[in-house]
């Protein structure tokens, strides 16, 4: 029998959904706010003033194309370069430019949760690099990484921008990290963005922008639920909170009802009762630190190689190695 993988992905969706909400705390999974309004509310929020990450590692992979790309480069077979969270490529874009314009021999490989995003971003390589080899898949993290290992013809150069890593807390970071320190062979690196631990009030404000833009994205998953499960939550009965504990280095946000409800959700067969102040927690943005870095690297068996920042240091790309 075959297996569609959509239905794969409705089930696991399904069972995420009804795991979280019957959980006390609530929670849903931040990866599911990612559907077509998702994205472009993503896209308007690496736009923002106070949304810095994109800007910092935009900055440090522009200052540092050449000595990135010099890392990357294998002369005598060439190298894959795959991409984990492509999204729309802006930045990923000024190396795969240094790798074209110096006759580098690759293939580029995003990878995203999103298939809308993997279209446009296929479509935009197509127009703007047609020369370029892009051999572009649709999935998660952990399922991709299985077959990141049939890709051992040669050098392999595995990138996560984003600070991405940050959405999942150190256990599984390290689990992840793990993960793909098995996927690499001695020649292959790790090229990583970390969101670095800075002024409180700037992470908050990250998280909390006063245009509502960030509130919109996390309610999203409500919005996705309504339409995908038959339900009827009402998205204003619901407050976008963030928190930011500068000890910890992690940025939390939450959906907050704000009085008692009743939400049906007619594609599980389940009601599920809010108190006022209940809340569900949805994403965490994880800030790091060169010791928790080098902690997470030391216990996956990685090694950092080197790290490269901004001016102010806000964020940081690493590179590591088997
Ligand atoms: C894309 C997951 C790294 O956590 O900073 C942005 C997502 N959430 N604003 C982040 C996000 C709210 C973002 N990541």
């Amino acid at each position: 029998m075959k297996i569609n993988p959509q239905t794969v992905r409705n089930s696991a969706f399904k069972r995420d959904i009804l795991g979280g909400l019957t959980a006390f705390p609530k929670h849903l999974p931040s990866k599911y706010i990612y559907d077509k309004k998702g994205d472009k509310l993503f896209q308007e929020i690496m736009a923002m003033p106070e949304y810095y990450l994109t800007g910092c590692e935009f900055s440090i992979i522009s200052n540092n194309t050449e000595t990135i790309g010099e890392l990357f480069r294998d002369r005598e077979n060439g190298l894959d370069l795959i991409e984990l969270g492509a999204g729309d490529g802006k930045k990923t874009k000024l190396l795969l430019k240094y790798m074209a314009d110096n006759k580098f021999n690759f293939v580029y490989k995003p990878i995203d949760i999103s298939e809308n995003a993997i279209e446009m971003l296929t479509e935009n390589l197509a127009a703007e690099m047609p020369t370029l080899s892009v051999d572009a898949e649709v999935g998660e993290y952990f399922e991709v990484l299985e077959r990141l290992k049939s890709f051992d013809k040669r050098k392999k150069v595995i990138m996560v921008l984003g600070s991405n890593i940050g959405n999942i807390r150190h256990p599984n970071a390290i689990d992840f990290l793990s993960k793909l320190k098995d996927a690499l062979r001695p020649e292959d690196l790790l090229f990583m963005g970390f969101d670095q631990k800075k002024d409180p009030q700037i992470v908050l404000d990250a998280y909390n922008d006063k245009t509502g833009i960030t509130a919109a994205f996390n309610k999203n998953i409500l919005k996705r639920i309504n339409r995908e499960l038959d339900a009827n939550f009402d998205i204003d009965k619901f407050k976008h909170w963030e928190s930011y504990n500068p000890e910890t280095g992690t940025a939390k946000s939450f959906l907050v009802a704000i009085e008692a409800m009743e939400v049906l959700i007619s594609g599980l067969d389940l009601k599920i009762h809010f108190d006022q102040w209940e809340t569900i927690h949805v994403e965490i943005s994880q800030k790091y630190d060169d010791k928790t870095v080098a902690w997470l690297a030391q216990e996956s068996g990685l090694e950092i190689i080197t790290s490269l920042f901004d001016d102010k240091e806000y964020y940081k790309n690493y590179i590591f190695k088997k």
